[in-house]
């Protein structure tokens, strides 16, 4: 059945999406988070990027979620965002992330921020020091290196080959790390080990699936439990991403993503673009049953700005943008205005997790913008850049940064 699209106003009464950004569950949203402490029990503030997105202050946001250690948190834009704030340049020079302050003393450098961090509040399980520990951190930069050698660089067929095969050799012998202890996890108990782990594990995975037709977690047991386990904690849900956000945000900041061409990977880059983005190989704990209630709320919150950068007519892309929202949220067919086909691609494709919204309420509204731009033409929107993500600059979203 066809429906007329909702008005705002309608849309607003059917989501009571709220979170308590500041002793509820982790999110990228917060300013500020307390985990049940008072506010003049702050000693820590977190410098990470408007994104949520570089890989070395999820390994410190995590950090502090799994301490609950009570910290503020201020935004900054990465270089090939936007302009870098002042404020952090005069405090930060360089301007790189993450950074923190620590009774008022700024700590560069992810790991001599978590050395600082466990100096005064204690490790995470087993620390940064430990001898346990210390072997498993050189493994992952071990693999860091396999994987940049591989993605990054473009290459000859010979090449490609020997470049996965060096990837794979590191992967057993994660995989051997992992099989060797009880848990899913890198040690006997998750800690530092995992944390440190984390970021670039999620990279690799997005994009050896995109670039390379090589599905890591689906590949490799051990890393597969170790996903699985990871998703089972709160605190990694908040800082997830998805897919999607990650092949489309590495390449400025890699200085380059290679594809293979492959058919696999043809495949993959496909359902990556362009969907059914349920069922990647991105995310496999239940979906929460209010992600679409969570998408709906946090468009309808900034939807002033996601209208203004928007290349279509604001008044068309008003209605287009409400029939989605309507498809999604009363599962009814919307037919949007003539040739408003590709402004919802352009925000299908601009969808920010965990930025803007988490990784299976993203999946929602991915699918009924794609559903609902499938009604009236099969126009794409202008290619993702490769060099820069200035369609992405914070200063023209504002609020949505927050
Ligand atoms: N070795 C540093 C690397 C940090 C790093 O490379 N940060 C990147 C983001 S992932 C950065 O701040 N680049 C500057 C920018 O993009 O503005 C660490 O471990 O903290």
């Amino acid at each position: 059945m066809t429906i007329a699209p909702l008005s705002w106003t309608e849309l607003e009464s059917l989501t009571d999406f709220q979170i308590d950004s500041v002793n509820g569950v982790t999110n990228s949203q917060s300013r500020l988070r307390l985990f049940g402490h008072a506010e003049a029990d702050v000693r820590v503030t977190l410098y990470r990027d408007h994104h949520a997105w570089c890989p070395y202050c999820q390994k410190i946001w995590l950090w502090l979620e799994e301490k609950e250690i009570p910290y503020r948190i201020e935004k900054v834009t990465m270089f090939c965002y936007g302009e870098k704030e002042s404020w952090y340049k005069k405090i930060v020079p360089s301007g790189m992330l993450p950074a923190i302050a620590l009774d008022g003393k700024i700590i560069t450098e992810s790991d001599n921020i978590l050395l600082a961090l466990e100096q005064v509040f204690g490790s995470l399980s087993k620390g940064m020091t430990d001898p346990q520990v210390v072997p498993v951190r050189r493994l992952e930069r071990v693999l860091f290196r396999a994987w940049c050698e591989w993605l990054c660089r473009p290459s000859s067929e010979r090449k490609e080959q020997l470049h996965r095969e060096q990837f794979t050799e590191v992967m057993q012998k994660v995989e051997e790390v992992l099989g060797n202890t009880p848990s899913p996890y890198f040690l006997a108990d998750f800690g530092t080990a995992d944390v440190i782990f984390t970021p670039y594990v999620e990279r690799m995975n997005a994009s050896l699936y995109y670039y390379k037709g090589y599905s890591m977690r689906e590949a490799n047991p051990r890393m597969s439990d170790w996903f699985d386990a990871m998703e089972s904690r709160p605190t990694y849900r908040g800082t997830q991403s998805d897919f999607h956000t990650h092949v489309h945000d590495l390449p400025p900041q890699m200085g380059g993503c290679y594809e293979n061409g492959e058919p696999q990977m043809l495949i993959n880059k496909g359902r990556v673009d362009s969907g059914p983005w349920f069922g990647l190989p991105d995310v496999t704990y239940p979906e929460p049953s209010n992600s679409r209630q969570e998408a709906l709320q946090r468009v309808i919150k900034h939807r002033a700005n996601i209208i203004k950068v928007n290349p279509a007519d604001n008044q068309l892309f008003d209605e287009a943008l409400r029939c989605a929202l309507t498809n999604m949220i009363a599962d009814k067919v919307c037919t949007p205005p003539p040739e408003t086909d590709l402004a919802l691609r352009y925000l299908r494709d601009r969808i920010n997790v965990p930025r803007d919204m988490s990784i299976y309420a993203a999946k929602r509204l991915r699918e009924s913008l794609e559903k609902t731009a499938a009604l009236v033409g099969n126009r794409q929107s202008p290619a993702i850049p490769m060099g820069n993500r200035r369609d992405q600059n914070p200063v023209n979203f504002n609020s949505i940064a927050s």
